[in-house]
């Protein structure tokens, strides 16, 4: 027996990409659990630790893969417990771009770095500042290799999830 679910748009099955940027802005907003929202900007990633990743690929059905890329950008661990963050407190992060495409990060995922390294907010390409079209700023999870559907470009927003209290 099949269930229908609805149409969500952070769980694409598959998607066709978008290679347009949508817009020339990459500020992004940080919603946390608490229902603070903070306004970031590449500056204000590039104030915290930086990671690289090696070895990443974009795997796409359509184009094919590309790849491999060296990502530079923060880790979300690091970016949540800069501001404040309680590892506790939350149950899942949801990452939006600026044109409509995203997804929902389970906590373990974001804590616990795989094999492949640890999911960063990205702003940088093989060394070089990425450029807009290339996805500024860009989620980059290195264990997704499915279809990118995680390597989300031009994130607009991040909310933090708060864990849901069952009694
Ligand atoms: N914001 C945004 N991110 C996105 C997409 C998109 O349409 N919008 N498409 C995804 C898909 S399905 C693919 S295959 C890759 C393509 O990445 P590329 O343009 O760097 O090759 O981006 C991923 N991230
Ligand atoms: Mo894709």
């Amino acid at each position: 027996m099949s269930t229908e679910h609805e149409h969500d748009p952070l769980q694409p099955h598959s998607h066709d990409p978008n290679p347009e940027p949508p817009s020339d802005d990459p500020s992004f907003t940080l919603s946390l659990s608490d229902g603070t929202e903070v306004e970031l900007t590449v500056g204000s990633l590039r104030e915290l630790p930086a990671t690289t990743v090696s070895d990443c690929y974009i795997v796409s059905t359509g184009h094919g893969t590309s790849g491999p890329f060296a990502f530079t950008g923060v880790q979300l661990a690091d970016l949540l417990a800069a501001y404040g963050v309680p590892a506790g407190d939350w149950s899942e992060i949801e990452v939006i771009s600026a044109d409509g495409f995203g997804t929902r990060l389970p906590a373990e995922d974001v804590r616990e770095p795989a094999d492949a390294g640890p999911i960063i907010l990205a702003y940088a390409i093989d060394g070089d500042l990425m450029r807009r079209r290339q996805g500024l700023i860009r989620l980059i999870d290195p264990s997704e290799t499915d279809d990118a559907l995680r390597q989300v470009k031009w994130v607009r927003r991040i909310n933090v999830r708060p864990s849901r209290i069952s009694n």
